[in-house]
């Protein structure tokens, strides 16, 4: 992992330095030395694997920040809020993102959602005005209430849901999660009925956490003494990780052969805008914040702003290790620590 760390900084630097992030669409990528780590294989996801029941859990739990394997510092335990697909003592890092909804297009789902904490909180979807997708959306949820929600999904893509009540206080001390919606299962592997194919998909559910103004304050005093002036993250998650982590998370690379076409469905849940640098290979990206695009132009840097949302498709071109990586050194960062941010493994074999 040394070895990844010292051509990571460079990289880093070169990025930084040259400016990369305009999203540059015409010089070639060098190819970058593999890390000594490899992740596990990438399952393939089952075809029309979608649910018609879920049951979410509004509590209290645990994101366990990990060491950085280059400095051995860097770990803590983060106390969240989050939509848990688990009701007691869920474990460290399976409370943040909330438990991804799996529907099919025009099937309903049935979600149940339980409010486990002191306080009334609530099941919304951040864009369900421009998709009507939810077929009713009853809220708040009394403490110790179950509501269930009934959604027919009319439009595929990714949908982010949250609980947005106390100016997205709530939504920032972990509770948002997304719902991923698939064309009719028989249509096999495109992102909507005539829309393009791909070989797999990975979900990237992005966010950044300010411990300090805001988890602590509202754990420990209520939501009420939370200062939304005085939000200034200091974690920056993917899919509910750490930078090394989520980089040997076999769920969130991108890996594949040469030519297999990986669909990215990527949503921002934080309060920063993000922009996400790809190296191996351009991407075209598809769909932005639901809307579908005409033409799929090919970039190396999306920036997906706060509760918004993005599709691109990600060929494999080339053998080898390439980071994912967002463009501001902060969001790098995990509690201070260097590469402990936003950021993901891609891999060509
Ligand atoms: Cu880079």
């Amino acid at each position: 992992m040394i070895k990844f760390f010292q051509y990571f900084t460079v990289s880093l630097s070169f990025v930084l330095l040259s400016a990369c992030g305009g999203g540059d669409t015409t010089s070639p990528i060098q190819p970058d030395p593999p890390p000594e780590q490899e992740p596990a294989p990438v399952p393939t996801p089952p075809p029309g694997g979608t649910k018609s029941d879920y049951s979410l859990f509004i509590q209290q739990g645990i994101v366990s920040i990990k060491n950085s394997p280059d400095t051995n510092f860097g770990a803590k335990d983060l106390s969240v809020w989050g939509f848990s697909s688990v009701e007691s003592n869920p474990a460290g890092n399976s409370i943040v993102p909330g438990t991804i909804i799996n529907a099919e297009l025009g099937k309903t789902v049935t979600v149940s959602v339980k409010n486990n904490l002191a306080t009334p909180h609530e099941f919304s979807f951040v864009q369900a005005s421009a998709n009507n997708i939810v077929a009713s959306s009853p809220n708040p949820i009394a403490v110790g209430a179950t509501t269930t929600y009934r959604i027919t999904p009319k439009t595929a893509g990714i949908y982010l849901y949250s609980d947005a009540m106390n100016n997205g206080i709530n939504q920032s001390l972990g509770l948002y999660g997304v719902m991923i919606v698939r064309p009719a299962a028989k249509l096999g592997n495109v992102v909507w009925s005539d829309g393009p194919g791909f070989t797999k998909e990975v979900t990237w559910v992005i966010a950044d956490l300010d411990y300090k103004n805001y988890n602590l304050v509202a754990i420990n005093n209520g939501v009420t003494n939370v200062k939304t002036a005085n939000y200034k993250a200091n974690y920056f998650l993917m899919n509910g990780m750490n930078g090394f982590q989520a980089m040997g998370d076999p769920n969130t690379t991108i890996q594949g052969t040469i030519d297999e076409i990986v669909l990215v469905r990527i949503a921002n849940a934080g309060q920063y805008s993000q922009s996400l640098h790809f190296h191996g290979n351009h991407f075209q990206v598809i769909s932005r914040n639901g809307v579908r695009l005409t033409e799929f132009e090919y970039q190396d840097t999306i920036n997906i702003k706060p509760n918004q949302t993005a599709m691109v498709l990600y060929t494999i071109d080339q053998v080898g290790h390439y980071p994912m990586h967002v463009h501001t050194a902060q969001m790098e960062t995990g509690g201070g620590v260097y590469l402990n941010g936003t950021a993901a493994m891609i891999i060509g074999k």
